[in-house]
């Protein structure tokens, strides 16, 4: 059998802190997302694993509510779920008959040789069949107050357990028991970089063949570090953002937060706006600058008749700590050539 695990796709979530017109294009990107997921993607499959807050509260608007539903029906195989902390006070009204719900009323689902569990009530595990455990909590940190002990589970021998939760990709093999999160299926800010997707299992006579995470095609988070240190222009620095951008494999679709670092000469001319500007075919990017710029003050002592000069002097011979009168010369000389102080 072939088994498509997902989780925690927070359906009716904000993205973050983009703009509004960027936050309505990747909700409806999510939703037009999991119609291909379930509708394409799903066709090799015989099964689909929800493994709880498929919805990001109990409040999201009906209409997404019934696309998601729409995509579930066109699939037209069982589609198993378990809630999660996010949707557990979510109530289903007019769910599709292959949309089915593990929870303390219906404790478990036959399909063919299989037996799929929530964690409700578990017992008489018939050990001839194919059997699937679906979880939503965290098995790692104690001190998440929705951590859940995996261990009584791992005894009870399942072939596999699905497990929602922790929106990052983590496989598991203890003894026989193999286990795994599939991360979140779509990302909802720059802490959540990188690709996401779900993961393939297949499961005949009860050996796991397959495991593996696969990337579901999208735009995705990224966090991109540039050194400015050596460029002249502006213009310099976006060519060398764009081949970073590049060599990391990143896309101008995806959403992108570009961090300057580095020091750079005084007379660069650095125009965030124009920066910005050089950019605009890209779909988001954000640029945080940290880059400082290089202070020469035995340059500035040398100067005759400068406000550098008498104020590098007056800190100089002031009863200020050493490392403190480097401080005050740093962020006093940016102050006087107008940049923007770095406190
Ligand atoms: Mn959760």
């Amino acid at each position: 059998m072939r088994i498509l695990h997902i989780a925690d796709l927070h359906l009716g979530v904000k993205n973050g802190k983009l703009p509004k017109e960027k936050q309505d294009a990747l909700k409806d990107e999510m939703i037009e997302n999991c119609h291909y997921l379930f509708s394409q993607i799903g066709k090799k499959y015989d099964v689909i694993l929800v493994c709880g807050d498929l919805f990001h509260s109990k409040s999201v608007p009906t209409k997404l509510v019934q696309s998601f539903f729409a995509a579930v029906s066109a699939f037209g195989k069982p589609v198993l779920y378990v809630n999660g902390n996010h949707d557990e006070k979510f109530i289903f009204s007019e769910i599709p008959e292959n949309f089915i719900v593990l929870d303390e009323n219906n404790t478990c689902f036959e399909f063919q040789d299989f037996v799929f569990y929530g964690v409700e009530h578990l017992q008489n595990i018939d050990k001839t069949k194919n059997n699937v455990l679906l979880v939503h909590g965290n098995i790692e940190n104690t001190r998440d107050s929705d951590y859940i002990d995996i261990s009584p589970y791992l005894e009870l021998g399942f072939e596999y357990i699905a497990l929602g939760h922790v929106h990052t990709v983590k496989k598991y093999k203890k003894g026989n028991n193999i286990f795994a999160y599939s991360g979140s299926l779509f990302s909802n800010g720059f802490d959540e970089c990188g690709d996401k997707g779900y993961i393939e299992v297949e499961i005949n006579n009860k050996v796991v063949e397959k495991c593996e995470f696969k990337p579901l095609s999208q735009r995705k988070y990224a966090i991109v570090s540039y050194d400015l240190s050596h460029d002249k222009t502006t213009a310099d620095i976006a060519d060398g953002i764009k081949r970073e951008i590049c060599k990391q494999g990143i896309s101008d679709r995806d959403i992108i937060r570009v961090v300057l670092t580095g020091s750079y000469d005084e007379l660069l001319n650095k125009s965030l706006s124009i920066l910005q500007d050089s950019f605009s075919e890209f779909f988001y990017i954000e640029i945080v600058d940290e880059s400082k710029m290089k202070i020469d003050i035995e340059q500035l002592k040398s100067e005759k008749l400068s406000f550098k000069n008498e104020f590098i002097s007056l800190v100089e011979n002031s009863d200020l700590d050493g490392a403190i009168k480097q401080k005050v010369i740093a962020l006093g000389i940016e102050a006087l050539k107008g940049e923007d102080l770095s406190i």
